[in-house]
């Protein structure tokens, strides 16, 4: 009788910490040996192949509910498909509170969206947009012990924005009970102002997208968005960095011992607002917040993810088909950049793209690419070590990689329901040849092999690094 449900074989096994050569043998789902010369029921020949764990996209949203009438395109089954064939097996998408909505309520609908559909687990940060006191003092509380343990709220966006003491108010509670705050820092009121000035003169072509939200609008609310984290002691993580002048801040903040983390993604790497300056309306496909920068700034964000100023690399996959009276299309063919659903596509290419142009290309050590795409939101998110390690115990959620293969990337090898992908006909070294999810083989080799509803929701624990506080203590 052989020892494991399954064994890979001879396989180049990365984590965070260390990379070598030995077996994978995994038990009921989850990693039960990693040694030389094991024996299974099944066996998969991994000679030539890296094996890294599988992929946690710790930010993307998936069958999102908006207030404008636009609709995301990929719902839990066609964006967890997609994030199975790119190497991702744990994704962390939003349950968001519409104003004056129940968080409860948002949470219990998102659960309808993702049950019977999602292919690999899943967990849930909530969106906060109204923390009043019921939220605060009944709500969260209950939902923290659930198991959803992280929250983002919003410094712009009109539907979702809060003031200053309402961040306060919500930090406040994350200190109280270890949860932890994700923040999109942009000035509201900056962007409103320059997109008046921007109408008024009739420039509201998609490139103006950028024109609207530049540089400093993002490095002010960062800046106060670390402000009001030091006032209160609680550490918080800044999400989709997108500029050389937030990561300066961050790394400022870093430097005096504050506990900020912080979030980038592919955008802001290989993506430019040159990509936004197409004619007519063709630059909306690249429209997202904050928006890419120029292409200048990309090697600033390079040294973030090199130099640990980062800690998560994910997609921000928000998937608006272009041309779609429902995606991009919403508010009419040519509509003003305002009203252009704000979110990009790139939920399977997140790891590939990183794995060629960092690991493959010398940029990244194989650990950081690790660190940074799995072991990190895992840890920050409270679920490590079943997710985001290949350790003894851990759930067996990992990619094969055949790091040889150069190819070209398009649409149509892609599984979103998107129209279009940002980075059509960029050349690429390496792709997921295989993606195990707790044992499964989910994606093999060009084909989809998983089933929608395997999926499984993960409570969240407490993230581990909210224990740690930042050492001067709060200012009341
Ligand atoms: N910006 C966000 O804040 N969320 C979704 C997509 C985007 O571009
Ligand atoms: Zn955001
Ligand atoms: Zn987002």
């Amino acid at each position: 009788m052989s020892d494991f449900d399954l064994v890979i074989r001879n396989g180049t096994v990365a984590t965070a910490a260390d990379v070598s050569r030995c077996d994978i043998g995994v038990r009921d789902g989850k990693v039960a040996a990693l040694a030389a010369r094991l024996t299974g029921t099944r066996e998969i020949d991994a000679s030539g192949l890296l094996i890294t764990p599988g992929g946690v996209d710790s930010h993307c949203h998936l069958d999102q509910p908006s207030g404008d009438g636009s609709r995301m395109a990929d719902d839990f089954r066609t964006g967890t498909i997609a994030a199975a064939c790119g190497g991702t097996t744990t994704v962390i998408p939003f349950a968001a509170q519409a104003k004056g909505q129940s968080l409860r309520a948002a949470v219990e609908d998102y659960h309808k969206r993702a049950a019977g559909k999602a292919v690999i687990d899943y967990a849930f940060h909530l969106i906060i947009s109204d923390p009043n006191e019921q939220v605060l003092g009944q709500e969260l509380p209950a939902l923290l012990r659930d198991g959803y343990t992280s929250f983002k709220i919003y410094m712009t966006y009109d539907d979702l924005k809060l003031d200053d003491r309402q961040i306060l108010d919500v930090l406040d509670f994350a200190r109280r009970e270890g949860a932890m705050a994700m923040i999109h820092a942009e000035n509201t009121d900056c962007i409103a102002w320059l997109t008046e000035k921007l109408e008024a003169a009739g420039r509201t072509a998609p490139k103006y997208h950028a024109t609207s939200r530049p540089a400093p609008v993002e490095r002010e609310a960062t800046h106060r968005a670390i402000t009001l984290a030091e006032l209160i002691d609680v550490p918080v993580l800044i999400v989709h960095v997108s500029s050389r002048e937030a990561i300066e801040q961050i790394r400022w903040a870093q430097g005096r011992g504050l506990k900020i983390y912080a979030e980038t993604c592919p955008q802001y790497l290989f993506l430019s607002e040159e990509d936004l300056d197409l004619p007519g309306f063709e630059g909306a496909r690249c429209v997202c917040s904050p928006p890419p920068r120029g292409k200048a700034n990309q090697p600033f964000v390079w040294q973030g993810l090199t130099g640990g100023v980062f800690q998560v690399f994910s997609s921000d996959h928000a998937p608006f088909r272009f041309d779609d009276p429902k995606g991009k299309r919403n508010a009419g063919t040519e509509a003003p950049f305002k009203a252009v659903p704000n979110g990009i596509p790139g939920i399977e290419t997140r790891l590939p793209l990183l794995f060629s142009e960092g690991v493959m290309a010398g940029r990244l050590e194989l650990g950081q690419f690790v660190a940074l795409t799995a072991t990190n939101p895992a840890k920050i998110y409270g679920l490590y070590p079943r997710k985001g390690t290949i350790a003894i115990g851990s759930d067996a959620d990992l990619v094969l990689w055949d790091p040889a293969r150069k190819l070209t990337l398009t649409n149509a090898m892609l599984h979103h329901n998107v129209d279009y992908t940002p980075y059509e006909g960029m050349t690429l070294t390496g792709w997921p040849k295989i993606t195990l999810s707790r044992g499964e083989v989910v994606w093999n080799d060009g084909q989809v092999a998983a089933a929608p509803g395997r999926g499984r929701f993960l409570p969240c624990d407490l993230p581990k690094p909210a224990a740690s506080r930042l050492g001067r203590g709060a200012y009341y």
